[in-house]
């Protein structure tokens, strides 16, 4: 049996449970208790190897998670198994005395969030940081998550409070189809891909009921709006609405049966798109690197390409002409008396012109989507004190071209990697031995060195695009190039595709290498966003281009500076980095708690496990190396302080603390204050505690450790 399962290549025949026992029996080397066939951590030896064949086993028997010490492993089943998601199964997860015993499961992280809300688990708030590549099921996961919160934290007060609960937590729930629609697309690796990052804050009260929630989101991939790759395509909201549109929106909306647009990228599988895209290459008629003017040649005649430009006018509702105008010709403050000057745009600037007008329409309306679906499901101020934060991003991507896009998520991917390894990896270790517990380090793969190149100082590839772009020059590919390779050639993480038709550099990234093309690098850094255009929709008479383009006049974003008095060009990465720096921020404030999603296979298929392409994914996010930290460890850490507060009363012989002989604490007791933690004291406690409850625990200098089923066991105790 175990040979069959493991047969390179795909397994094929779906495994009973009782043949998984038989394997895991012989993995783990003699009968184990169901239970612990459950996690990793009992896998002996654990290796690359092992847990492979562990995952591989469980995964074809239907079983798609897996405890991994302090992390969840979730297999992308890639087929509806809605039993693993109904509202019972969450109940029974929520009124488990001990869910960490029920089988592994997203509910169980889920809950026990929940719980350690209002716990003495330091911090108080907490978070789950899903990760995985594209396509691995991370926005699967926190859409379940979220479910769960909804059912558990639904308020079971009066039945008016509960009607309000109630509709707070469908309007949460709600927002995900809604973002999803206008965020997400289908790409070579995920047909539900999301193109923009989301952390969402779920709000709880004392009550430990959801009063509200926030979303905060990051670098929606906007270029998707106007230029797709081979075989993607643009967000579904497109397509969602020229399916979906009545005969009376159709004539509205100017969606003619039938009609095909130049941003549709699969014709024959859809027929949607924007008003903006018929206006084509052909339409701004060049001569050869001359000035381009409207005409009428057009590449596909019969696609009603003379009404285009009118019809985009009147669905922006600006006056045709004035349109066409800002799309052709330039305009151009110069001399020290800022005089304008107009200069016709060639054909190649009238596209780019073009496809900047309908991102900068599309990023807007996202953003003020957000702000919308935010200021409906936000709780007051005071109507909340703690939350549960829940990170989906997007994936870690490689494809054959890859640009400024795909830097910056996997940039992103490599941040949260970089907050495992830091939070988990390596400061734990630290803290044992800080702390004066009997420790053996671990050696793990910290991705420091990567981050280094993608972003650090004072030289790294973040930063040569940013100079680029500072030094406001026409650059080119080669350039830039150039500029890389000088500065960084012998970089650990950096690679170099000599048979590269193109210039390019490769980093050796924590997940997988990747290409990634320096040709448009800094223009998209830069994302130039002519001020004409922005003027132009702020003289809208669309009612929601209004609010999206007001007209005031102190409204100019960061990208539109003019004139001499230029602010400092704030380029995509600098602000993607400081979006990232604050999440971590946020992360940092709260308990992560972490869901690694794995993907069995890349054509998304069930009950298909590719070892190469699983042990990858398996290497690049150090499981092997979490295991043997998590078999060893105590991921409960609690202050003297508040260990004494939170159990003094399982003590045998004394009801009350024993009075610290210096007297009232100065400091109202903290942990750090070196008589609250009077060694005697609480040696004194622990002992009375360890005869009462026989199990793991250590005292380090200043902080109780534990496992979970010990926190289980005081708390069972002390109810
Ligand atoms: P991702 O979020 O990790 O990719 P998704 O959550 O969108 O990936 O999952 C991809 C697809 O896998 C989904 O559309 C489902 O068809 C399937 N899937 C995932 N998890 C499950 C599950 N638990 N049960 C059934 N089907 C599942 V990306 O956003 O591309 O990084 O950027
Ligand atoms: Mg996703």
């Amino acid at each position: 049996m175990l040979q069959q399962v493991n047969g390179h290549g795909s397994g094929s025949a779906a495994h009973s449970g009782e043949s998984l026992r038989e394997d895991l029996k012989e993995l783990l080397g003699g009968e184990v208790p169901p239970q612990q066939l459950n996690d990793l951590t009992k896998v002996n030896p654990v290796t690359l190897e092992t847990v492979l064949r562990c995952l591989q086993a469980r995964y074809m028997a239907d079983t798609f998670y897996t405890n991994a010490g302090c992390t969840l492993v979730a297999m992308n089943p890639f087929k509806p198994v809605p039993q693993l998601y109904s509202p019972e199964l969450m109940r029974e997860y929520h009124a488990a005395s001990q869910p960490q015993t029920l089988k592994p499961h997203i509910f169980t992280v889920g809950e026990q969030t929940y719980r350690n809300v209002k716990s003495l688990i330091e911090p108080v708030n907490q978070s789950v940081v899903v990760s995985g590549e594209s396509g691995a099921g991370k926005t699967w996961t926190s859409r379940c998550l979220m479910k769960f919160y909804a059912v558990v934290a639904a308020s079971p007060m009066s039945w008016e409070s509960h009607k309000v609960a109630e509709r707070i937590e469908q309007r949460i729930l709600n927002s995900n189809p809604v973002m999803e629609a206008f965020g997400n697309a289908c790409t070579l690796r995920n047909s539900n891909s999301s193109r923009f990052g989301k952390f969402i804050q779920l709000q709880l009260n004392g009550a430990q009921q959801m009063t509200g929630a926030a979303v905060q989101t990051y670098l929606l991939e906007k270029t998707r709006v106007a230029c797709q790759a081979p075989s993607e395509r643009n967000f579904h909201i497109f397509y969602q609405i020229y399916k979906g549109a009545h005969a009376e929106e159709r004539v509205r909306w100017r969606l003619p049966e039938g009609a095909a647009f130049s941003w549709l990228p699969h014709p024959e599988r859809t027929l949607e798109g924007l008003w903006l895209g018929f206006l084509y290459r052909g339409l701004f008629r060049g001569d050869q690197g001359g000035h381009a003017s409207f005409g009428h040649r057009c590449p596909h005649p019969e696609q009603h390409l003379s009404g285009s430009v009118g019809t985009s006018a009147l669905l922006l509702g600006l006056p045709e002409d004035h349109l066409l105008e800002t799309l052709q010709i330039r305009t151009i403050r110069a001399g020290r008396g800022q005089q304008v000057f107009q200069k016709p745009c060639s054909q190649a600037e009238c596209n780019t012109r073009r496809d900047c007008l309908a991102k900068l329409v599309y990023a807007r309306l996202f953003d003020w989507l957000v702000s919308v679906i935010n200021s409906s499901i936000c709780a007051a101020p005071d109507s909340w004190t703690t939350f549960i934060g829940l990170l989906d991003v997007y994936g870690f991507e490689s494809f054959p071209n890859n640009s400024l896009e795909q830097l910056c998520i996997n940039y992103a991917n490599e941040k949260l990697q970089q907050h495992f390894v830091a939070h988990y990896l390596r400061a734990q270790q630290e803290e044992y031995a800080m702390e004066g517990l009997a420790w053996s380090f671990v050696s793990y793969q910290d991705n420091q060195p990567c981050l280094d190149l993608i972003e650090g100082s004072p030289v790294s590839i973040c930063s040569l695009i940013n100079e680029e772009c500072r030094l406001n020059r026409p650059s080119s590919a080669a350039q830039l190039q150039t500029r890389i390779e000088s500065a960084l050639t012998g970089h650990p993480r950096l690679g170099r595709d000599r048979l590269s038709p193109e210039p390019s550099f490769i980093v050796l990234h924590y997940a997988g290498p990747v290409r990634y093309r320096t040709a448009g690098l800094v223009e998209k850094n830069k994302d130039p966003v002519p001020p004409e255009l922005t003027s132009l929709l702020q003289q809208s008479q669309d009612p929601l281009l209004k609010v999206l383009f007001p007209a005031d006049p102190e409204d100019k974003s960061p990208e539109e500076p003019s004139g001499q008095n230029r602010a400092p060009v704030l380029t995509v990465v600098s602000k993607f980095k400081a979006s990232l720096e604050q999440l971590l921020q946020v992360l940092h404030g709260t308990t992560p708690h972490y869901i690694r999603c794995i993907k069995p296979n890349s054509q998304a298929q069930a009950q298909i496990f590719h070892r190469e392409e699983v042990l990858s994914q398996l290497e690049a996010c150090g499981l092997v190396e979490t295991i043997h930290i998590s078999a060893a460890g105590f991921p409960i850490r609690v202050s003297h302080r508040n260990f004494m507060e939170r159990y003094q009363l399982l003590r045998r012989l004394r009801p009350a603390i024993t009075p610290s002989p210096h007297g009232p604490c100065p400091d109202g007791g903290r942990s750090e204050c070196p008589p609250c933690t009077e060694p005697a004291t609480l040696q004194g406690l622990l002992q009375e505690i360890l005869h009462t409850l026989p199990a793991p625990l250590h005292c380090g200098r200043t902080k109780v450790f534990m496992t979970d089923s010990t926190l289980e066991l005081l708390e069972r105790g002390r109810a």
